[in-house]
């Protein structure tokens, strides 16, 4: 159960698609094709006309080494989209670390708040996210993108991530966040070397155990990049990991996550709809 979702959406039985419409000019993912805001609406809309069951605004780029943009200008990005495409019939989730910048966008329109930082990155976050009651997407996060890789240490990345997501979660919960509010993510490559991407992959059940909803971002991500690399060691380059996006997408989807983020939504749309179809003849 998750509170504060769109009614049509609490009936959907299969994982959730959400696509990624980033407002920057160097996502690694998309590599600021869409940093004009007409270009980002655009780009959200053809993401609803593939099926997007949420689509995902975000101004600040958090590729590993990225330095912060300032609230002004992040907001000056998002707003435009966030209000277009929530005027246009989405729902639209900001992923945004700033709880002026999440404010503003529920204000224009914005379901719901996607924070990498699982409200730490701004202790103002929590009261925000309280006060609107929407749902509320706590990534599991070590610090900033400029430094992040070398917080990428753990004893055991899956007793570890479950033991910081508790946390996180714990202290959301302390700050008047309602639990069911709350969907966990475990951060794909954000303090994460590509060995513990695949062991979270490999242990989501774990994720799970927690009690709360999952969502899940490896779409394009470097761990796939060197999965896919040629036989010189050469990463696959971006707009060749959409199928590997799309395997994910089966294995999370079979796992019972409740929702992917990714880049590209008729794959994993298509993806979800198979798992649901096997998952409803067992
Ligand atoms: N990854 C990115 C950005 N936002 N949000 C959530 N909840 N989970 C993620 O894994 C995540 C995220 C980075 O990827 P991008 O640059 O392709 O958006």
């Amino acid at each position: 159960m998750i509170r504060g979702l769109p009614p049509h959406m609490m009936a959907t039985r299969r994982c959730l698609v959400m696509g990624v419409v980033n407002v920057t000019p160097d996502s690694f993912s998309d590599g600021g094709a869409f940093f004009d805001p007409d270009a980002a609406i655009g780009h959200g809309m053809a993401l609803m006309h593939d099926g997007a069951d949420i689509v995902d605004v975000g101004g600040e780029s958090t590729r590993p080494g990225a330095h912060r943009v300032s609230a002004e200008e992040e907001a000056r990005r998002v707003l435009p989209v966030v209000q277009a495409l929530a005027a246009a019939g989405a729902v639209v989730s900001v992923d945004t670390m700033r709880a002026g910048v999440a404010a503003e966008a529920l204000e224009a329109g914005a379901a719901m708040v996607n924070d990498v930082s699982g409200g730490l990155a701004d202790p103002a976050m929590a009261g925000v996210v309280r006060d609107a009651g929407v749902p509320f997407v706590a990534m599991h996060w070590r610090g900033h993108s400029d430094h992040m890789q070398d917080l990428a240490v753990y004893d055991d990345v899956v007793a570890d991530v479950v033991a910081e997501l508790r946390t996180g979660l714990d202290r959301l919960v302390g700050g008047g966040v309602d639990v069911e509010q709350v969907v966990l993510d475990p951060g794909l490559g954000f303090a994460k070397t590509g060995s513990h991407n695949w062991q979270l992959l490999a242990h989501l059940d774990a994720l799970q155990a927690i009690g709360r909803p999952l969502l899940v971002g490896a779409s394009r991500k470097g761990f796939l990049g060197a999965l896919l690399a040629d036989p010189a060691g050469e990463p696959r380059p971006l707009d060749g990991r959409d199928a590997a996006t799309a395997a994910v997408t089966a294995l999370a989807a079979w796992s019972g996550v409740w929702a992917v983020r990714v880049h590209e939504v008729r794959a994993s749309l298509d993806t979800v709809r198979v798992v649901a179809a096997v998952g409803g003849h067992r």
